[in-house]
């Protein structure tokens, strides 16, 4: 059909035949929209096969081999890193070795320089410089042992009238000024105490030239010097006991005590 045969139709069937074509667009517009529709969701859907699929395979592919061989061969390198450090020594570590392993061997618990085993300090020591010395914030009991005496002193008795002389020994600080002093110990030339002269007191204090301990012959009129200590350095602390006449006729024993 074409419009020159429409021309010669009446008017009624004219109007149907339009009803009719217009019924048929609209049939074949729908069929075509579902047709697209249809054919819409079907790309999709092989769309989204395609890229699960994909992915799937590229991810089975990366996790699978050769990333993993790379890790396990830096993992053998890091073993041989190990082997390197077993032979920590003067020669690769400037501090202290524990385990193999180099450690800074500037601390209270690890101290050491030059590829020295790490070693703890004492409670009393600390490690500014890779090595154990006093801490001279460390506190410290002063204890007075004993004193031994000759029979005279200077080549003079040591009392009117002979005899022995009545020993104390005193804590001074500083130096010359008595702070505490024993129990005296009459007519003896030689005396024990074992007794605390002094409490808490800072190594700081203990290694300065202002503190001293004396020995003194008690007398009614004035105590004569007997004997002393004095210039404590940390190797007396550190060892603890020391002994000295300070040049006099009685040899003084003292022991300082860590808190
Ligand atoms: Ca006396």
């Amino acid at each position: 059909m074409n419009l020159r045969d429409t021309e010669r139709l009446d008017p009624r069937r004219f109007m149907a035949l339009v009803s009719l074509m217009a019924g048929a667009a609209v049939g074949t517009a729908c069929s075509s929209s579902d047709g697209t529709t249809a054919g819409g969701g079907g790309g999709g859907s092989a769309q989204g096969g395609t890229g699960g699929a994909g992915q799937g395979g590229t991810g089975a592919g990366g996790s699978g081999g050769t990333p993993t061989g790379g890790s396990a061969g830096q993992g053998g390198t890091a073993g041989t890193g190990g082997g390197g450090g077993a032979t920590c020594s003067a020669a690769n570590c400037p501090g202290c070795c524990f385990n193999g392993q180099c450690q800074p061997g500037n601390t209270q618990v690890a101290c050491g320089a030059s590829g020295q085993a790490c070693a703890p300090c004492a409670a009393f020591e600390h490690c500014p410089t890779n090595q154990c010395v006093i801490n001279p914030e460390s506190l410290w009991d002063v204890v007075a042992i004993s004193a031994s005496c000759e029979t005279t002193t200077g080549g003079q008795s040591w009392d009117t009238g002979g005899g022995a002389p009545d020993l104390r020994m005193c804590f001074e600080s500083p130096q010359g000024t008595v702070s505490k002093c024993t129990k005296e110990v009459p007519d003896q030339f030689n005396a024990t105490w074992n007794e605390t002269i002094a409490q808490s007191q800072k190594a700081s204090l203990l290694m300065s030239k202002g503190f001293a301990l004396a020995l003194y012959d008690v007398d009614v009129a004035a105590s004569d010097f007997a004997g002393g200590l004095w210039n404590f350095g940390a190797g007396d602390l550190q060892q603890g006991t020391v002994t000295g006449d300070g040049g006099k006729a009685c040899n003084l024993t003292v022991k300082f005590l860590p808190k």
